[in-house]
């Protein structure tokens, strides 16, 4: 059994397995030199030979636990037929929503679109590069899909002041994500992936209607996934209330953010823990970061934890203070 299934299954504590959210991304210089010869994002994640690649290079370079396929959460508006673009310096830009159309989209078609992805995953079965670790795939979260799809642009620039006030719209739309996001995550499986993690990046902008936004769409897609055998981490970025998510939703694993209190949400739920650390940390010293990693290393000592960051990991992050957060967790006792 993988280290990480380990822990989220038998429940064993005696080893941290690590893996960082965002491990195959811009901090990388293998990554970069990718992407400047790539620059649209999209093409890129749709490249499975150089996909394949790019999910490897942290696996070589810091012989991770696990491996998350280079994608995007984007990619599910994107197989819907929305026009996905990320411009430089601005992040992603979404083309119009044309609910009609996405009404009558068929399985087979968006499962064409983003059949790279599957073929990904395929290859890293085949290629028994990660041999003992597991292959997460994953997707966004309804809310968070449904921010970007309807506000075309990042909620960080900012929401649109109409935006609850089309309930049928968002009706429709979070109907359509359930079912279409639990196509990825059946076509993820069977391609493959070992573990699903699902990426609520924006859940800490719900302030009301819970149960229709982040209770109900969350539950139903962790329901499924592990109808379908496969362990589910959640990541509800920023929500208040981490412990009543974890009794409502009931996760495999809860991945919490560096806003956490971390014993505090030991007193309240026993299901597995993973992440925490603030990915700032990473760029201070190497005594700060020992310092800050073993606090999470003390406090989740008798509980099933996997290491990783409270968010994804930034792209200034230098290579060493990577190399270094590994040797710390692996040489804890
Ligand atoms: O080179 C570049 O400019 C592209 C940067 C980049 C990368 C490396 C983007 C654009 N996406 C990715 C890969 C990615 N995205 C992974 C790959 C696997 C890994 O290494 O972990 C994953 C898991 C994601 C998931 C993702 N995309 C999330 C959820 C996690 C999170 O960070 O909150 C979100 C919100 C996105 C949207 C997205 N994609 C890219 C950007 C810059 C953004 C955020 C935009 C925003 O500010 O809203």
């Amino acid at each position: 059994m993988t280290p990480i299934k380990e822990c989220l299954i038998n429940n064993k504590t005696d080893l941290v397995p690590i893996w960082l959210m965002r491990q195959a991304g811009r901090y990388l210089p293998e990554f970069r030199e990718i992407r400047k010869n790539n620059s649209n994002f999209i093409n890129l994640c749709l490249n499975s030979k150089l996909s394949k690649e790019i999910t490897l290079q942290p696996i070589k370079r810091f012989d991770f636990d696990a491996a998350i396929i280079f994608s995007d959460i984007l990619m599910i508006p994107y197989g819907l037929g929305q026009k996905v673009e990320f411009k430089k310096n601005f992040g992603p830009n979404l083309g119009d929503l044309d609910i009609d159309k996405l009404l009558e989209i068929e399985e087979e078609e968006f499962i064409k679109n983003l059949s790279p992805i599957y073929e990904l995953l395929v290859e890293l079965k085949k290629s028994n590069d990660l041999k003992g670790k597991d292959t997460i795939g994953f997707v966004g979260a309804p809310w968070t899909l449904l921010v970007y799809m309807i506000n075309k642009v990042s909620p960080k620039k900012g929401l649109n002041n109409n935006f609850f006030l089309n309930k049928e719209l968002i009706n429709n739309l979070l109907k359509i994500l359930d079912r279409f996001i639990k196509i990825h995550i059946k076509n993820q499986i069977n391609a493959g992936a070992t573990i699903i993690q699902i990426f609520d990046s924006w859940a800490g902008m719900i302030k009301s209607d819970f149960d229709k936004y982040l209770y109900n769409p969350t539950l139903s897609l962790v329901n499924y996934t592990k109808s379908l055998g496969a362990p589910v981490i959640c990541f509800p970025r920023g929500i208040s209330d981490y412990s009543q998510f974890c009794r409502i939703v009931e996760p495999s694993m809860i991945n919490i953010d560096y806003n956490v209190d971390p014993k505090n949400l030991l007193k309240n739920i026993d299901i597995p823990i993973q992440g925490g650390l603030h990915p700032q940390v990473l760029l201070t010293d190497k005594a700060n970061l020992r310092k800050e990693v073993k606090k999470y290393l003390e406090i989740f000592k008798n509980h099933p934890y996997v290491f990783n960051l409270g968010h994804g990991i930034l792209p200034e992050t230098k290579i060493e203070m990577v190399e270094e957060l590994v040797k710390i967790v692996r040489d804890f006792k």
